[in-house]
């Protein structure tokens, strides 16, 4: 059986509130490479009426989302993200970005319902803009987090847009715990060693069975053979659990039943965790539903 360390990689984001962002590295199993830094965060919305929506935080980068035309519930837009320097306003294409977990952009999206996720990796274009479709399961606005390590700077970040109208209706958050959840017959379990407190780490696993058998067929994705995102009920901060120790060494190999991870979270309250695996080739989500004290 194979064993997988996952770092809790946590990071808040917030939009007007001080943060602590978190970055990460992973590592030789057993080591925290993470390191905490404060932030102020300040970010403004603006209007998708002429198709673009930015918001800058007092990070070292500036994000924007160009959509091609209008986010809606099962079509696919083209969308342009842009990231510069807030520095010098540089653009940082795929040369100006540092790999992590083999990409050089991560973007976790998700609705503000906190139901649909998508981790999209968007394709560099020559002018150092990036390109990605987007299908949404919902119509109104999804948020973008996007994961970046600027040559530049050496520091892992995670920068927030907004892309899409935001809908009238004020969006709800399913806040009941939930520990299994079953996927095309994938059946992915969630177990924690102890309850999950803010600002304490507590170890975590999921087990994926199918047919009630354990599954060892996991491929990797990212390097990995799990990767645990997970978003807090203010809509505000992503915990990025990233898997640690030992890691696939080649696209042969397989994994399951069993990943494990730690989860540190920064603060209370619900928390969604999406653990995406790869299967035949295909990346598959699994929500998970949490509440931290
Ligand atoms: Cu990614």
């Amino acid at each position: 059986m194979k064993l997988l360390h996952t770092l809790l990689v946590g990071t808040a984001l917030t939009l007007a509130v001080p943060a602590l962002a978190q970055t990460h590295d992973h590592e030789a199993m057993g080591h925290d490479m993470s390191q905490m830094e404060s932030k102020n965060s300040d970010a403004k919305s603006m209007d998708m009426g002429g198709g673009h929506d930015e918001m800058t935080m007092q990070n070292a980068v500036k994000f924007t989302l160009s959509p091609d035309g209008n986010i809606q519930a099962g079509k696919t837009t083209k969308v342009t993200a842009k990231l510069t320097l807030l520095e010098d306003g540089s653009v940082l294409g795929e040369r100006e970005l540092k790999e992590a977990h083999t990409r050089k952009l991560h973007l976790l999206v998700v609705d503000p319902t906190l139901t649909d996720y998508h981790h999209i990796h968007p394709t560099p274009m020559a002018n150092g803009e990036w390109s990605f479709d987007f299908t949404p399961l919902k119509n109104g606005q999804y948020r973008v987090w996007a994961d970046v390590i600027p040559v530049a700077t050496g520091k892992q970040e995670y920068i927030v847009a907004d892309i899409g109208m935001p809908s009238k209706e004020k969006a709800t958050i399913d806040q009941s715990t939930a520990m299994t959840s079953t996927v095309d017959g994938y059946t992915f379990t969630l177990a924690l060693e102890g309850e999950p407190k803010a600002g304490a780490a507590v170890m975590g696993n999921v087990t994926v069975t199918k047919d009630g058998k354990p599954f060892t067929q996991l491929e990797p994705v990212m390097g990995a053979f799990a990767h645990v995102v997970g978003f807090t009920e203010d809509y505000k901060s992503v915990l990025h659990i990233h898997p640690m120790g030992k890691e696939p060494t080649s696209d042969a190999e397989r994994g399951g039943p069993k990943l494990e991870f730690h989860i540190e979270p920064e603060k209370a309250g619900f928390v969604k965790l999406f653990a995406q695996v790869r299967i035949d080739g295909k990346d598959v989500f699994a929500p998970f539903g949490i509440t931290v004290k």
